[in-house]
């Protein structure tokens, strides 16, 4: 009996169970009532009563043994379908949502990217401001209109948030050496009433390009090349004399409407134009004021909301829906950010 116990503690040991049939096999010769176990429990009874103690504890060890190989083997199947299940590589994924970029984002990229091949870097600043920076380094007179409580937020009596990112380039020209090639985009503030045409604040991008020997047909060409890279290559453009304390001169530049091809609608007003920027050549007192030699050096300067653009281009008619993040406004520009 004992060599019996033996033999099939060792076949119990040796036996391969890598499928549900070889697990099915295992349990019928082994723990079925027909199996090996059942059969030595029967002759377990026949033997002789010096010896059940001894044989009694092989056996029940052998039953242990057979029924645990067989417990592993059920739970290592159960885990390899489920885990099989779970990492099923060829099963298409879930689709999951990436956001998108926000349209003020896109333009401002887009409108980056065009001056950034002509040699443009981006400059920025900070959102609070001294007067000297924000007014009187660009020739704002002590009793402008803009520098109205009316008008600019003021943090105190020195400091306000700024009303342009024409402070950036002050401190640009202050702090480095001609010649400047330089974009100042970024978020300004004006104490205007919330409405679909204004807010209390915006986005601007300013462009300046000072060194020697710059002209008006220079700035000219360059706002052209600008008009026809955003627009399409077979925009004009258009400028109206204009005034701007920190340019002279100066000017509104149009862009011929890329909605109706000048034939006339409602966002040219049937004009045919669009205003887009306004520019001019930086007025010498500016350029003395940031310690630039105005003799030597001559440069043009041209700033543009980035709202009104993003207007332009998408055909959007409230200026709030930029800044309410309501997503079924958002998610119309997913395209456009792909
Ligand atoms: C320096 C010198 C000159 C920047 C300029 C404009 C003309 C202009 C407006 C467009 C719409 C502001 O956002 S808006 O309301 N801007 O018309 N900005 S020239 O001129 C500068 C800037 C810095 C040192």
């Amino acid at each position: 009996m004992k060599q019996k116990i033996e033999t099939l503690l060792q076949e119990i040991e040796m036996s391969i169970i890598e499928s549900p049939e070889q697990a099915e096999q295992y349990r019928l010769k082994y723990l079925s009532k027909k199996g090996e176990l059942n059969n030595l429990f029967a002759d377990f009874k026949n033997i002789d009563s010096s010896e059940k103690k001894e044989i009694g504890v092989l056996i029940n060890n052998l039953k242990e043994r057979a029924q645990h190989k067989f417990n592993e083997a059920q739970l290592l199947q159960s885990n390899t379908t489920y885990t099989q299940a779970q990492n099923d590589l060829t099963k298409p994924g879930f689709p999951f949502s990436i956001g998108t970029l926000h349209p003020l984002t896109i333009t401002r990229q887009s409108i980056l990217a065009i001056f950034e091949r002509i040699g443009f870097t981006v400059a920025e600043g900070p959102e609070i401001e001294d007067d000297w920076h924000n007014f009187s380094a660009l020739n704002f007179p002590e009793d402008h209109p803009a520098r109205d409580m009316q008008d600019t937020f003021f943090i105190d009596k020195d400091f306000a948030l700024r009303t342009h990112t024409s402070s950036v380039q002050v401190r640009l020209m202050e702090n480095q050496k001609p010649p400047f090639r330089s974009l100042m985009p970024g978020r300004v503030y004006r104490n205007e009433a919330i409405s679909a045409r204004a807010h209390c604040f915006f986005h601007q991008i300013e462009g300046l390009y000072i060194d020697k020997n710059v002209s008006f047909a220079d700035m000219k060409q360059t706002l052209l090349y600008f008009a026809q890279e955003m627009f399409g290559a077979k925009t004009k453009i258009r400028l109206r004399p204009s005034y701007f304390p920190f340019t002279e001169p100066s000017a509104e530049m149009d862009v011929s409407c890329f909605i109706c091809n000048s034939k006339g609608c409602t966002v040219c007003k049937h004009s045919g134009w669009v205003e887009i920027m306004g520019c001019g050549m930086v007025d010498p007192a500016v350029l003395i004021n940031c310690g630039i030699d105005h003799e030597k050096y001559s440069g043009f300067a041209f700033g543009m909301g980035i709202e009104r653009i993003a207007m332009l281009k998408y055909k959007v008619n409230d200026l709030r829906l930029f800044s309410e993040n309501d997503i079924r406004f958002l998610n119309q520009f997913q395209s456009a950010s792909e």
